[in-house]
């Protein structure tokens, strides 16, 4: 099983969406194992983008993300990575294919509802900077045994 870090953004919880979106993951049976609403500090915030420090849209990103508070959680699910940035679509949303996350509910890039960590080690480092070890929890849910061959 593959973890990884999922944030519904500040757009997401003011436009109402936190429930639709993580209940897409629900339905998919992806494992919540962490979950949490904070108002990201902008230390944090320069830590978690800073891949995008030499960007153009780096300070209006961070202006974004420390707008308003965000749902943080982490997922865990056979390639739960790649399976969510596929449930998410592309980082424009004009380009997203219908059905996908960002494509159902937003328009602009600088505007696009959810965060997932781009690989399994972006998730590890990202995992690490928004929680804590005793804020993960392992738990097994019944349905488990349906969702896959043995
Ligand atoms: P991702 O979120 O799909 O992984 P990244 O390229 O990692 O996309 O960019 C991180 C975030 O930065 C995007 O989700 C979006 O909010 C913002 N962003 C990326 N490119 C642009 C841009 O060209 N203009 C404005 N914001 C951007
Ligand atoms: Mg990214």
């Amino acid at each position: 099983m593959e973890r990884t870090f999922v944030m519904v953004k500040p757009d997401g919880v003011q436009r109402g969406l936190v429930g639709e979106i993580v209940s897409r993951f629900e339905r998919r049976a992806l494992k919540v194992t962490g979950m949490k609403m904070m108002w990201i500090p902008r230390e944090l915030a320069e830590r978690h983008y800073e891949e995008h420090r030499d960007k153009p849209f780096f300070e209006p990103l961070l202006s974004y993300i420390t707008s308003g508070p965000v749902v943080c959680m982490v997922l865990e699910g056979e390639n739960a990575v790649s399976v969510i940035r596929t449930m998410m679509g592309k980082t424009n949303p004009q380009d997203a294919m219908p059905g996908t996350i960002r494509a159902d509910f937003a328009q602009a890039t600088g505007r696009n509802l959810v965060h997932g960590s781009d690989s399994p080690e972006s998730a590890r480092r990202e995992i690490k900077l928004f929680f804590n070890d005793y804020e993960l929890h392992e738990y097994q849910k019944p349905e488990e045994d349906w969702l896959f061959e043995s």
